[in-house]
């Protein structure tokens, strides 16, 4: 697998990649990390996912029982603190080409009585050949305790390597673990959120990052006003977008889209 240790992130700034952690990232396709945030800062989510979270999906995907904040970034600052934590932009670096983009982000909220998610790999839609050196990756930080009860992700170890081999659900076992820890996982990696059968709900954030040569998800750059943009800190700033991947992918009419803010 590629490994880009080297690699600069967008700030600069995490140059060092835990040794042992990458390596679980690359043998299992995933890591947890525990601890990440800590209490007040998951009670600062809940508070603002109780202010922004309010229908359930449209289709089975996203959940019938299920409820998600998309665009977070454009209504809350509660999650910067997950989005450009040093310890996922450690991982990310070791994994992703440097300058490696947010392709999108959100809060999810898996209410009592939702049904398994199908299991997916995040990378899908990129089409390029399985397995790949990895163009994408995400974290899902557990803000409520993941338990295998109340719909903690559910992880097919190793299956960042299959070719065309497809999981079962029995493929697949919960990521427990404790508000505030963090799973880190390569886009090629099997997953789905997990069937809540517990009477409480289970609140997640989640940030999926991309290769800066891929498009993504989320159109940051129209979802964001200037404003917003111009307020938010470094790395934040660039990895929604206004960042280049030189020589000149990402550009406005010659300039550094960064030079827009200036304006
Ligand atoms: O909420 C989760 O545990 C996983 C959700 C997920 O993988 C997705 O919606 O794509």
């Amino acid at each position: 697998m590629v490994c880009y240790t080297e690699g600069m992130n967008p700030s600069g700034s995490h140059r060092e990649v835990d040794a042992a952690r990458m390596a679980t990232l690359q043998r299992d396709g995933y890591v947890v990390i525990e601890g990440v945030i800590d209490g007040e800062q998951c009670k600062r989510i809940r508070g603002e996912a109780a202010r922004l979270l309010d229908q359930c999906g449209a289709n089975p995907f996203e959940g019938h029982r299920t409820q998600r904040v998309y665009a977070p970034l454009s209504k809350t600052r509660a999650i910067d603190d997950l989005i450009d934590h040093p310890r996922i932009l450690a991982l990310l670096s070791g994994c992703l080409m440097p300058n490696y983009l947010l392709s999108q982000a959100q809060i999810i909220n898996i209410l009592p009585g939702e049904a398994a998610q199908g299991l997916h790999h995040d990378d899908g839609f990129y089409p390029v050949p399985r397995p790949f050196k990895p163009v994408h990756a995400a974290f899902i930080a557990a803000i409520d305790d993941f338990t295998a009860e109340n719909g903690a992700t559910m992880i097919v170890k190793g299956s960042h390597l299959w070719t065309d081999r497809v999981p079962t659900p029995a493929d697949a076992v919960p990521c427990e673990m404790s508000a505030g820890s963090v799973v880190v996982f390569l886009g090629a990696l099997w997953h789905g959120g997990g069937e809540n059968r517990s009477d409480h709900p289970r609140l997640a954030v989640t940030g999926q990052y991309c290769d800066p040569w891929l498009r993504q998800q989320e159109n940051f750059l129209l979802e964001l006003s200037r404003e917003q943009a111009r307020a938010l800190r470094e790395p934040i700033r660039s990895l929604v977008g206004y960042s280049i991947h030189p020589p000149f992918m990402g550009m406005v009419d010659r300039r550094h889209p960064g030079r827009l803010l200036d304006d």
